[in-house]
């Protein structure tokens, strides 16, 4: 047979097995049995499911908003069954609305995340909305993307996109009193600042909590020209899909030994694809301060657009991602005459811990849930005030921040904005000694080895980190027998020194290399045994810390090499603090030079990039910090009472 005959006999051949194989009689033989109400023909999912309302405390509604150019952003509405006259609460979010109700329950306080549980007692109509481009909205994500102007040249931004979506709820929401309020934590408390920029008239009160205000300075892409570049999976995370994107596969258990091992950042992000993100190229092109930054740093914006919405600043003392924002964003206010609408609140809290339970952070224990006690007792009824007129319990005051060694809420009328405190030196002395009078010299020296930088955790480090949300409070002696960590560290107080404001970081230090980090920490020393709670004999912890890049020592638009084995001085604001270090402790104060792999590390060595540093630009560096007369370095602190305020 030739070979094109013999193709079409295979075939056949094929089909006549394969029929054969599946060609069997009907399994179970008793037909006789069979009614037809036993058998289907077509699918068992009905076309529309409806779930029966009968004992539903509520009504769900998915709606597509229409903003001024036509998109539509998804919203998810839950109001209280039976409904009439009531306030909105609007969190505007790239996190995922419909993840806001988790629960499939027929009451809406079971069905709602953590943070919207003692919202949902009826009182109010709960609002979650996807930001432009994300999850379930149309148009086009762009990472916090910078108000309507010349880093923005569309027609609209996230203040408009509130905007209109009030505009929308206040007409269309017939259960509603018009009234609204806007919260969110972290990104949602950017949008929250977002919105007061221009606020529409319904909105009648506002709380960002720790929102992202200065990315570069303090919040969460950079602290002072440091690259948090642990933050690299939320660039994935957030850009990489509409939905929930990836985060960057790891090689290693251990993120130590994979950023190491990448060299730089830019190299790490670069090996993982992160060319094709557009975020990232415009990211990778600004790492000084300049119009990028600058332009979308919200404190001064919201100072040049100020609202008269009142509006709760919050945060949390040891908010490990976002710091910097609300307590900058109320100063900025409070300086330029709004303090009237502003108020600062600080909790014993991690970022955003708000939201959920606050018995504790790390090995810190409270004498209740601080949160829910916040929340019921101060956030809400604050809230019910402006959008009920339900009386305010007390008048919320100007700042309250909680004191974590008196365990205790403290409200202050007249908090300080960093700028007016006044600050006592407490100097870095002779024999790694520490204290409130001026040393007459002398020096110490450490060798910072980018090969082996100094880690924030105890290794190993995994991505997936339990501990990256206390990591603030970190017990620091696992880094304090290092060669390369100096820890000053005060007598044993006899009185108590209290501290409200922001400590300030004076270094006078000379380096062998031409570019360095500087990061300090002043921290609480506990008496060697200490019978309260016997874990914490002996804990080192920190009270507040921060991380400095040299190169911006003059100008954070405008970095400079540092020249090599001349003393500078390198000055900058550590987060605040309000805190009383007690009668039987002692102040520690260390320095080091890297705080991987959280922040990325300094090659030691200028170059115009660091993103992009090559293996050979990382070397060793001598530093060397001075406490002689020229230069004295010292942590200074807004002491309050204590030996060294004199009173
Ligand atoms: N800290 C997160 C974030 C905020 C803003 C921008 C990027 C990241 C967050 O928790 O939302």
């Amino acid at each position: 047979m030739k070979k094109a005959a013999l193709a079409p006999a295979l075939v056949s051949l094929a089909c006549l097995l394969s029929t054969a194989a599946f060609a069997r009689p009907p399994i179970g033989q008793d037909a006789a049995k069979v009614t037809p109400d036993m058998i289907q023909t077509g699918s068992d999912i009905p076309a529309a499911w409806k779930t029966p309302q009968g004992d539903v405390d509520y009504v769900k509604r998915e709606v597509m908003i229409p903003m001024r150019d036509g998109v539509k952003l998804h919203t998810v509405i839950a109001i209280p069954k039976g409904a009439r006259g009531l306030p909105m609460l609007l969190e505007r979010t790239p996190y995922k609305a419909s993840g806001f109700m988790p629960e499939n329950s027929p009451h809406l306080a079971d069905a709602v995340w953590s943070g919207n549980k003692d919202w949902a007692d009826g009182s109010t109509i709960l609002v979650w909305q996807d930001v432009r481009g994300k999850y379930g909205s149309e148009g086009d994500y762009v990472m916090t993307r910078p108000p309507m102007g010349p880093l923005n040249p569309s027609k609209t931004d996230d203040t408009t996109d509130a905007w209109d979506t009030i505009d929308w709820l206040v007409k269309n929401i017939k259960e509603s009193n018009g009234k609204v309020g806007m919260i969110g934590s972290s990104y949602d408390g950017w949008t929250v600042a977002m919105a007061l920029l221009h606020p529409h008239p319904a909105l009648k009160v506002a709380a960002p909590e720790s929102p992202m205000i200065d990315g570069w300075m303090g919040d969460d892409w950079y602290h002072y020209g440091a690259l948090r570049q642990v933050n690299l999976d939320y660039f994935t995370e957030q850009t990489t899909a509409k939905g929930e994107g990836e985060s960057v596969p790891r090689e290693n258990y251990d993120d130590y030994t994979n950023f190491l091992k990448a060299g730089s950042a830019g190299a790490y992000a670069e090996a993982h694809g992160f060319k094709q993100l557009p975020w990232w190229n415009r990211f990778a092109a600004h790492p000084a301060y300049d119009a990028f930054w600058q332009l979308q740093a919200l404190d001064k914006l919201l100072v040049a657009h100020p609202s008269s919405v009142p509006t709760m600043w919050l945060q949390g003392l040891w908010d490990q991602e976002d710091i910097y924002g609300a307590v900058h964003a109320w100063e900025a206010l409070e300086k330029a005459g709004h303090g009237a609408n502003n108020h600062l609140v600080m909790g014993p809290w991690w970022h955003s811990q708000i939201n959920r339970d606050g018995w504790a952070i790390g090995p810190l224990k409270w004498p209740g849930d601080t949160t829910a006690q916040f929340r019921r007792q101060v956030l809400i009824p604050w809230f019910q005030h402006y959008l009920r007129g339900t009386p305010l319990p007390k008048p919320l005051p100007e700042a309250m921040i909680y004191n974590p060694v008196a365990q205790r809420w403290d409200s202050f009328s007249d908090w300080k904005p960093a700028s007016e405190q006044r600050l006592t030196p407490l100097y870095l002395q002779a024999d790694m000694a520490l204290g409130f009078q001026a040393p007459a010299g002398g020096s110490d020296s450490y060798v910072s080895d980018p090969a082996k930088p100094v880690p924030f955790l105890p290794r190993p480090i995994p991505q997936k980190n339990d501990r990256w949300r206390t990591w603030l409070v970190q017990d620091q002696r696992f880094v304090v027998d290092r060669p390369d960590v100096l820890s000053y560290v005060t007598p044993v107080l006899t009185t108590a020194v209290t501290v409200q404001g922001a400590p300030i970081a004076d270094l006078f230090a000379r380096t062998t290399g031409t570019d360095g980090d500087f990061v300090v920490k002043l921290i609480d020393v506990y008496p060697g045994t200490y019978p309260a709670d016997p874990a914490m004999g002996g804990y080192e912890l920190p009270v507040s810390l921060d991380i400095f890049r040299g190169r911006y020592r003059k100008s954070f638009a405008e970095p400079s090499p540092i020249p090599a084995n001349q003393v500078q001085e390198y000055r900058f604001r550590l987060p605040t603090v309000n805190y009383a270090f007690q009668p039987g402790h002692r102040i520690m104060v260390q320095i080091q030079s890297s705080l991987f792999p959280l922040y990325d590390r300094n090659p030691q060595t200028y170059v115009p990039n660091i993103l992009f540093a090559k293996p050979s630009d990382y070397r060793k560096a001598t530093v060397t910090i001075e406490h002689g007369a020229d230069g004295r370095s010292a942590v200074l602190l807004p002491v309050v009472s204590g030996a060294a305020h004199g009173g």
